[in-house]
């Protein structure tokens, strides 16, 4: 029998979403949804499996599954035997401690003899011993932000995003100790087989995740400012320059990086380009 990579994927949740879209945009379909508990795609040798997120690194380090996609804040707190394959840029959030808004804050050493609450006891214990600092961890499985209010803990230890859970449950954010995103995991022995699948599937990632940080960009320019623009527009190898109809002017087309975009711009402009257009990539192959 062929090779099959069996992918763990959180049922429904933080992760699903962007992980589920993530293979849709690698040309890789499978049904999904209300009850399903796996799934075989129709057109990749994968199938999927919905499970809790905490659950994850455990199916794989157990071979349940070859690979998962997970919160890198799951995966350590885990501490399963299982490699980090990729970084893939989305759920990104970061574990902080937080105190009652009214408290002073003068270091991580107020927390020394104090109680906090988490849901993360390795990642936060890993982090007081770097720091030096003993404190007592009060392990609670959700609603970690109620706890100094109701008198369980001084401070907090959790996940934060726009820091909004925070705010309306009184508490302020004083330091950040993991910074975390999804991230593909495996198995540490793929078999062959399944390695060059993995392979071919993180290829497509990756232009996946190419195409979303590039933009394509077309403008008018006068051949007297192509130079300085091809300097601004390096592109893949570098930019295509086509003659307009219009005598004297020229056609460039090239790749930039969604980061530098904004700040050439400007540049491209004062050096004489105009109608500038920047497209969408859809994937993009190096
Ligand atoms: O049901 P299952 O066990 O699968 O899911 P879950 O409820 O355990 O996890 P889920 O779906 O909430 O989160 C999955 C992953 O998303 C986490 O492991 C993180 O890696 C990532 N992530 C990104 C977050 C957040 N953002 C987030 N904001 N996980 C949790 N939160 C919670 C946080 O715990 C706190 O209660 O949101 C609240 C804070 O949000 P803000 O925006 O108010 O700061
Ligand atoms: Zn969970």
């Amino acid at each position: 029998m062929s090779s099959i990579l069996r992918i763990a994927l959180q049922k429904s949740g933080r992760l699903s979403e962007d992980s589920y879209q993530l293979f849709k945009e690698c040309g890789i379909r499978f049904d999904y949804g209300t009850g399903k508990l796996k799934s075989v795609s129709s057109n990749f040798p994968a199938e999927f499996l919905f499970l809790r997120d905490d659950d994850i690194p455990g199916y794989v380090e157990d071979g349940v599954a070859d690979l998962g996609i997970v919160g890198e804040n799951v995966a350590v707190e885990s501490a399963r035997n299982i490699d980090t394959v990729h970084r893939l840029g989305f759920s990104k959030c970061r574990l902080s401690l937080a105190i009652p808004r009214g408290n002073e804050w003068n270091g991580i050493q107020d927390l020394s003899g104090k109680n906090i609450a988490t849901s993360y006891p390795l990642i936060l214990g890993n982090y007081l011993r770097e720091q030096n600092i003993s404190a007592d961890i009060h392990v609670i499985s959700g609603s970690v932000e109620i706890a100094p209010g109701i008198g369980l803990a001084e401070a907090i230890c959790d996940i934060v995003s726009s820091g909004s859970t925070l705010l309306s449950n009184g508490l302020k954010e004083v330091e950040v100790i993991f910074r975390s995103e999804a991230i593909l995991i495996a198995r540490p022995t793929l078999e062959t087989e399944k390695q060059s699948l993995l392979d071919k599937l993180l290829f497509r990632i990756k232009a996946v995740q190419a195409a979303k940080n590039n933009k394509y960009i077309v403008l008018n320019a006068p051949n007297a400012a192509l130079d300085q623009i091809k300097s601004l527009l390096p592109g893949m190898k570098s930019p295509t320059v086509t003659p307009l109809a219009t005598e004297g002017w020229s056609s460039v087309h090239s790749v930039i990086n969604e980061n530098d975009f904004w700040e050439n711009i400007e540049a491209i402009r004062s050096a004489g380009a105009q109608g500038i257009l920047v497209i969408p990539i859809e994937k993009m192959i190096y």
